[in-house]
């Protein structure tokens, strides 16, 4: 929350369900996406790109007297490369945290490499598992078919024939009722975590801090080096409900800061234009945005 309101009341009574849901699946296979739509704001950044979330990140959705807090985890990598090792231990974390489990599958490309590992993985967890296949929207209907065949068999392998499996796509909303149907029905009664007016567990410096790296990840696609970091030294309310936000971005090597700066600062101002527009939309808010570029000390990368 960025405004001042005071909480809503949480409900109590026994109409109420509440669940934690991680959304789990490989990297872009629609995870954060389905995660806003479902909260009705940008919560979780969102890109073209692989593994854009790094860190586990709540939203919080309330349709009729129903809580879904959604665990959007970063997407399951088998790659054991030291980067990626931060992003298994969220994943981790996340799935902790969740009561059920929302396995999340590209339906436009439902044959990558590490898929069955993933299904594995998640056939470990004991919790409860719902499928839904993403993006229909770019999947001819006659293609669709095989695939639920192909994953009614999966499912029947790890056990759970009877688990229903669902044909959606984030971005236009399609079969996405029959989903929050299916929650209706299986969640149990519960008062809810947070209030009416929660939609994310994250602060708000932080979620400004996102929302320049989601401009970075789109400014500078394939060359955005993978380790960069953006954090929010200053988040200062001014008047009239406008705020001072000051961000430092972390890169590892000067190459990289070239990189980001850009011609005489031009790829910079175009991050800092971008970064500021997506805060003032999915924050509600005026800010005026200031970014500096550093080269990170050895050892103050994680
Ligand atoms: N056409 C179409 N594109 C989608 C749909 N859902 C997501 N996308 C796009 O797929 C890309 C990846 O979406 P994300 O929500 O960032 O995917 P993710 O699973 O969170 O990815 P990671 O955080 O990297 O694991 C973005 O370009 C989205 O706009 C969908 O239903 N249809
Ligand atoms: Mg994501």
């Amino acid at each position: 929350m960025t405004k001042d309101t005071p909480p809503a009341p949480i409900p109590t009574d026994s109409t109420t369900q509440c669940g934690y849901i991680g959304l789990v699946g490989l990297p872009n296979a629609g995870k954060s996406t389905l995660v806003n739509l479902l909260v009705g704001e940008k919560v979780s950044i969102v890109s073209a790109k692989p593994q854009t979330t790094r860190s586990v990140v709540l939203g919080i959705a309330h349709h009729g007297g129903m809580e879904l807090v959604l665990v959007d985890l970063p997407g399951f990598t088998v790659s054991r490369k030291a980067e990626v090792k931060k992003l298994r231990s969220a994943w981790a974390e996340g799935i902790e945290q969740a009561d059920e489990l929302l396995v999340l599958v590209d339906a436009s490309q439902p044959h990558q490499q590490s898929l069955p590992i993933l299904v594995t993985m998640v056939g470990q967890q004991r919790r409860p598992i719902t499928v839904a296949l993403n993006k229909i929207d770019l999947v001819p209907k006659p293609q669709l078919l095989p695939l639920l065949a192909e994953w009614q068999a999966r499912l029947a392998e790890l056990g759970m024939a009877d688990q229903p499996i669902f044909l959606i796509s984030a971005k236009t909303g399609s079969g996405v009722p029959e989903l929050l149907a299916h929650w209706q029905r299986r969640l149990p009664p519960s008062p809810w975590m947070f209030g009416g007016e929660v939609v994310t567990d994250q602060e708000a410096p932080t979620r400004a801090a996102e929302l320049t790296r989601e401009a970075m990840m789109h400014l500078l696609k394939d060359e955005l080096p993978y380790n960069v970091q953006v954090v929010t030294e200053v988040f200062k309310p001014l008047r009239r409900g406008r705020y001072r936000i000051e961000q430092v971005i972390r890169v590892a090597i000067p190459r990289h800061q070239a990189m980001v700066v850009g011609h005489q600062g031009d790829m910079v101002r175009r991050i800092g234009l971008r970064a500021r527009l997506g805060i003032q939309a999915a924050m509600e808010m005026d800010c005026d945005l200031f970014l500096r570029v550093l080269v990170a000390k050895k050892g103050t990368q994680g």
